[in-house]
This record gives C-alpha cells, structure tokens and sequence, in this order.
C-alpha cells in the first residue's frame, strides 16, 4: 500500500490512537503495526491513556444527551453518509484490511461491503424501531412498549473482521440513539484509525458533537476499563471465549449488559445424498478463507461412512489447488496467518492433533522464502481425528479442517456436531427433505446459524449474527438484534375518571 493511499484513510507517519470525533490525542505508548503479508511496519499508533480514556467518555455522555434527541430517521440519514463515504473508499479501505490483517483482498472487499449492507440496513431500521401495542384488560386504558435508546455502547472487537464487526455495532447503535466508544484490536489498530476518520468527517460536517463516536486504542486493559465501566450500559465484545468470560464477568459484576460473539467450532455434516461439487467448494472456503480465522470458518466436516472415502479424496485433491500467497494479489485464495503467535499456535495444535491419535492428510508447515518473509504463512490442513479429542474440542484459528466419520443415521451426525462446548454456525449438505428438516429441528443442530447447502461462514448481515453456548449467546446485525441497544419501557396510560386495579384487585378508601 503505498503512502499515499494511506493518508486517503486518515494515516499518516505519526497516526494518533485515541480520538473523540475528530479531536485526537497522543500520550501513551507506541503500537507498532507490522503486515501479516511482507513483515513491514505500516505505521505507529498511539494507545490511551487512563487519562484520555476518561476524556472520551466526557465527551461521549455529553454527546449522547444531543445524538438521543435528535429523530431517528435524521440519524439514520448520518448513518446513510457513511455508507455512501464507504462505497466510494471500498477499494481503499478493503485494500487496507487486507493489508493489515492478512485476508485476501477479494475478502477485504467482501468486508466494506458487509459495512455498506449493514449501513443500508440501519437506515431502513431508523424508521422502524417498532415497539408493540397491548390490550389493557382494564377499561379506558392503554398499553404499549416502546425504545429508548441506551446511552454509550462500548465495542470490543477482534484482528479478524477488523472494520465489519465495527460497522454492525455502530451502525445499529448509532440508530437507536447510543454514542459509541470502540476498541479494537492492538493488531489491526490502522483499520480503526481509518473508519474513525470517516465516521469523524462526516459528523463534524454535519456539526455534531465530538463523542458520538470515538475510539480508545490499546491492549486488554482498555478493554477492562470499558467492561468495568458503569457509565457504559451495554459492553458489545467479539473474540476468544477466554476474553468473552473476562468481559461478561466484569460487565454482570456491575449489572451492565453484555452482547458477547465469541469462538465457534463449526461444522458441516455431510450426508449420503450431499452434493459432492458444492460440498468441497463450501468446506474447501470455509477452512481455508481469511487463513481459517473467521469465527464461523469451517473446523470439522462430519461425513457418512458411505461417502467418506470419496470425499476425503475430492478435499485433498482440492487442496493441492490452493495458492498461498500475498492477499493483494488475486490469484492467490489464501494469505498469511495474522501474526508469527498464531503461527506458534497452528505448529501446536498439528503436534497436539498427533499426539492424541489424529492423522495428518496435507503437509502442515510454515512457509519460506520469496514472498513468504513476515513468517506468517502457513500450508492449510486436513485432518483425520475422533470428535473428542481434546484439540478438536478447541476452536484454533487457522486453516485446520477436521474429518470426523459418522455410521448409521443423521442423528448420529448432529450428535457429533453438538458434542462442542461452541454452537455459532452449522451446515448440513443434503438433499433430503427429511434431513434438512431435522436438521433445523429442535433436535438438530444447536447452533446460532444453521445452514442448508451452503457452508458455515459467509453469513449476511440481514439475519442476526451469533451463537450459543460459548459462543456467548449474543446477536448482532440484522433481523431484531437492535433491540439489545435499546432500553424497553412498558407505558401503560389511564384515560377515565376511575382507577380500576390491575388483576381485579378492589381497594376501596
Ligand atoms: C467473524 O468471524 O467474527 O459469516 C464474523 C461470516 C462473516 C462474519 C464473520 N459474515 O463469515
């Protein structure tokens, strides 16, 4: 990415870490951001400090006392801006997530776009924060429920989805009347840095306050700084289960409330009557997209026994397809993993795969010379296991694929696929009316997402996001994830002259 493309985004040599609209501070330490794809350091940004964090609150609550009064469809037309300023930067800002975090860039792209969507979708929703009305059983009353916005949401979000998850957050937010304050990951900070910056020109623009949305910069400790902040009603937090349980325990010490998306270990089940063709396409994109880190990639495919073989055989043959290599190029599927930490991580889930009995089918390496410098790029793997190993049990981010067989009937499979701690996203591919059904029956899959003849990662913004069990129980974007945003009250309004009780209830003075 050249300097030039760079300071289109707002980063500059020198970039600062903690902003309030456009006001940026500059007092803590150095983060330094180094691409995944050549090893070079993009840029430097500055982390808060305790002392500046306070200040973007300040500046957060007195903004929220404006943004909550001004109408939701005029907020939404803000919101509407910044999908048309993400329209016009997609090349560059996709450009940027891919050379930040690694991804191809085709997935940078797919990840703008995710933005716009969730744009579109928070403008239409401006004018729809529908409450319900209620028949009174008493006469002459009304009853109804409507929502009010919270006040500051505080976004955790991870390396992974570097500018989306923000987007699906904020914008939502941003309708229902919260002021944001977001911190996102130390290893993607420039992706935050630029989003603010957009975000940061249209509302001074439109002469709104500094602290409708800001962002804090820095490691965990920013992030308990949030979570234990009882000006911030609602913690929004994506990442590792480990994190997740920090945050939601801080966030309930105080009450708060927490909307948690944490690790998945998803699957496909992949029945006697699956599609051959699309199954190895799905699972092949699943676990190997974004370098198998996104939270719904595909970590285990459940074949019948009847099959097996055969699809074992198509998925390492596919797997010989697959160039890695710089995500800027496009002829490349898969790029590096985000760090050489992560690197550590793969090299010891293979050696713990073996250890507990499992059987490598592909070459499981780190990759090296020309084009490989930064040390992050690894061979994508398949793998023969048992369901229960302790690793399998794992979500590990980076491209492992797992092969579990199944005998007998489906149920044996969806047993399979539930015996994780994690339920976020599950696929069946089949074409049996009977299959599916179960499938997505309460005795099927319990997961956030389960698919039909499609794979597990890939969701669109339009339906709400998230899963059970570990995965934290959240839902984010679409369908009616908004009303975690918001603060339901129940009116209920007496028009008469009598004041009949409630339950028939006589109290007569
Ligand atoms: C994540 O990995 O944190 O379904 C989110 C998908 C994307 C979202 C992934 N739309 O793969």
């Amino acid at each position: 990415m050249t300097s030039k493309e760079l300071k289109a985004l707002g980063i500059e040599a020198d970039n600062l870490g903690t902003s309030t609209g456009s006001k940026w501070f500059s007092k803590g330490s150095l983060i330094e951001s180094y691409s995944p794809s050549n090893g070079k350091l993009i840029a430097k940004v500055q982390s808060s400090t305790k002392k500046e964090y306070e200040k973007v609150i300040e500046e957060a609550e007195k903004a929220q006392l404006i943004w909550r009064d001004i109408p939701a469809p005029k907020r939404g037309e803000i919101v509407r801006l910044l999908g048309e300023k993400l329209r016009e930067l997609k090349p560059i800002l996709g450009k940027l997530v891919s050379y930040e975090m690694g991804k191809s860039y085709q997935e940078g792209m797919g990840e703008v776009q995710e933005m716009i969507d969730i744009c579109d979708f928070a403008v239409g929703l401006s004018r729809q924060l529908y409450g319900n009305t209620i028949h009174s059983e008493r006469p002459g009353h009304r009853m109804y429920d409507q929502y009010h916005p919270l006040g500051i949401v505080g976004i955790i979000t991870a390396f992974n989805f570097p500018v989306a998850v923000w987007s699906w957050n904020a914008a939502l937010a941003l309708v229902c009347g919260d002021v944001v304050v977001w911190k996102a990951s130390e290893k993607t900070p420039l992706c935050a840095v630029a989003c603010q910056h957009i975000i940061a020109d249209i509302l001074k623009a439109h002469k709104l306050p500094e602290g409708i949305s800001s962002i804090v910069t820095g490691d965990k400790e920013v992030g308990e700084w949030i979570s234990s902040d009882e000006r911030i009603p609602l913690v929004s937090a994506t990442g590792s289960t480990r994190m997740g349980k920090i945050v939601a325990t801080t966030v309930a010490q105080r009450l708060g409330k927490s909307l948690l998306e944490l690790g998945g270990n998803n699957a496909i089940i992949v029945t006697p009557s699956a599609d051959l063709k699309m199954t190895i396409i799905g699972a092949v994109f699943g676990a190997v997209g974004t370098a198998g880190q996104r939270c719904t990639s595909t970590r285990r495919l459940i074949i019948h026994e009847s099959i097996y073989e055969k699809v074992k055989k198509s998925l390492v043959d596919a797997y010989k397809q697959i160039k890695i290599g710089d995500p800027l190029d496009v002829k490349n599927h898969m790029g590096p993993l985000i760090d050489t930490a992560a690197v550590d991580m793969y090299l010891n889930a293979l050696n713990k795969i073996k250890e507990q009995g499992g059987k490598l089918l592909t070459k499981g390496e780190v990759l090296h010379g020309k084009g490989y410098e930064s040390g992050c790029y690894v061979t994508p793997v398949i793998a023969e296991v048992e369901n229960h190993y302790e690793i399998v049990q794992h979500e590990t981010f980076a491209p492992i694929l797992y092969l579990i067989k199944y005998s007998g009937e489906l149920e044996e499979g969806i047993k399979l696929q539930n015996s994780v701690k994690q339920g976020l996203s599950s696929a069946i591919m089949t074409n049996s009316l009977r299959e599916s059904e179960l499938f997505l029956s309460q005795n099927g899959s319990d997961c956030g997402i389960a698919n039909v003849n499609i794979g597990t990662s890939g969701a669109e913004i339009g339906g709400a996001f998230g899963g059970e069990k570990e995965t934290g129980g959240g839902r984010e974007s679409g369908s009616d994830a908004w009303k975690v945003y918001m603060r339901r009250q129940t009116n209920t309004i007496n028009y008469t002259a009598n004041l009949p009780l409630a339950q028939g209830i006589k109290f007569d003075l």
